[in-house]
C-alpha cells in the first residue's frame, strides 16, 4: 500500500486517498473531513465539507472562532444568525467573524473548504466585518513583479482581519521566486494543476486535491510543472505582533 501523505513536525502533505470523514453535532447529511487541525500542531483547522443529499446542512456555533469558506464546486447558501442568507456559486468565498453562528447548506455537487481559527483581537480595533464575493471576480496581480506567478487577495487588506485568504496561480514552469521562511502559518489546498512543493528540506510532487500545512518558519518553495497552470488556495495569519 502507498500514499503520498506525509506528516512531519513542521509540515504535512495530506493526499485525498487518506481522507476519513467525521460527523459533527447539528450537521445533517453533511460530512466533514478535518484535513488540518490543532491536533497536528497547527493553529488553524482546514475542513473539507461535502453533502450527501440536496438538503445537507452544517451548523457552527457562535464562539471565538472565525471562519473563511471557499466553494470549490457547486453552490452553497450560508444562513447567518441575524437572519441574513447569502448564496454563493463556485469560486464564492465568505469570511464570517467570530461570535457569529451560521449554517452552511449545500447539495450533492457542493464541495467547500473551510478555514477556522481562534480570532486574535487587537485592543485598538473592532471586529472584522463579514465579507463575501466571487474569486473569479477578484483581479490577479503579478507576485513581486513576476507576470507568470499571480496572486489574488480575496479578503480586504485591513488590520481588523487577522488572516488572509489568497489564490496563487502559476503558469507551467513558473515558481515561487525564492524559498520563503516566515512567521506566518499556511493551510493550503491545491485547486488545479500540479507541481513540486518544497517543505523544509523535502520536495513533494503535488496535484489538485492535495492539502498542505506549513508551520511558522517552514521553508517553502513551489514550481508548477505540466501543461496546465497550477493554482492553490491558501490561508495565512497576518496583522498581529508576535
Ligand atoms: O503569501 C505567502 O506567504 C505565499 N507567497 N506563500 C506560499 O505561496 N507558500
Ligand atoms: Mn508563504
Amino acid at each position: 500500500m502507498h500514499t503520498r501523505t506525509v506528516l512531519a513536525d513542521r509540515h504535512a502533505l495530506i493526499a485525498p486517498d487518506g481522507h476519513v470523514p467525521s460527523a459533527f453535532p447539528g450537521w445533517e447529511n453533511a460530512t466533514g473531513f478535518v484535513i488540518l487541525s490543532p491536533a497536528m500542531g497547527a493553529d488553524l483547522s482546514q475542513i473539507l465539507i461535502t453533502f450527501e443529499s440536496n438538503e445537507g446542512s452544517a451548523t457552527f456555533p457562535a464562539d471565538e472562532h472565525e471562519h473563511a469558506l471557499y466553494i470549490e464546486t457547486g453552490s452553497a447558501t450560508i444562513d447567518i444568525e441575524d437572519g441574513e442568507s447569502i448564496a454563493l456559486a463556485t469560486t464564492g468565498f465568505i469570511f464570517i467573524p467570530p461570535y457569529t453562528a451560521f449554517t452552511l447548506h449545500g447539495d450533492e455537487s457542493t464541495r467547500v473548504t473551510l478555514f477556522r481559527k481562534v480570532y486574535e483581537p487587537d485592543p485598538n480595533l473592532g471586529l472584522p466585518p463579514l465579507i463575501h464575493g466571487l474569486a473569479s471576480d477578484v483581479p490577479d496581480e503579478p507576485f513581486l513583479g513576476h507576470e507568470r506567478a499571480r496572486l489574488q487577495t480575496l479578503l480586504p487588506i485591513d488590520p481588523r482581519y487577522d488572516l488572509a485568504i489568497n489564490i496563487f496561480t502559476y503558469q507551467p514552469g513558473a515558481t515561487l521566486p525564492f524559498v520563503e521562511t516566515h512567521i506566518m502559518e499556511h493551510g493550503l489546498l491545491m485547486l488545479s494543476g500540479q507541481g513540486i512543493y518544497r517543505l523544509e528540506n523535502a520536495y513533494y510532487p503535488v496535484e489538485a486535491g492535495d492539502a498542505i500545512w506549513m508551520a511558522p518558519y517552514c521553508p517553502q518553495w513551489f514550481a508548477a510543472i505540466g501543461d496546465t497552470p497550477a493554482s492553490y488556495l491558501y490561508y495565512k495569519n497576518v496583522h498581529r505582533l508576535p
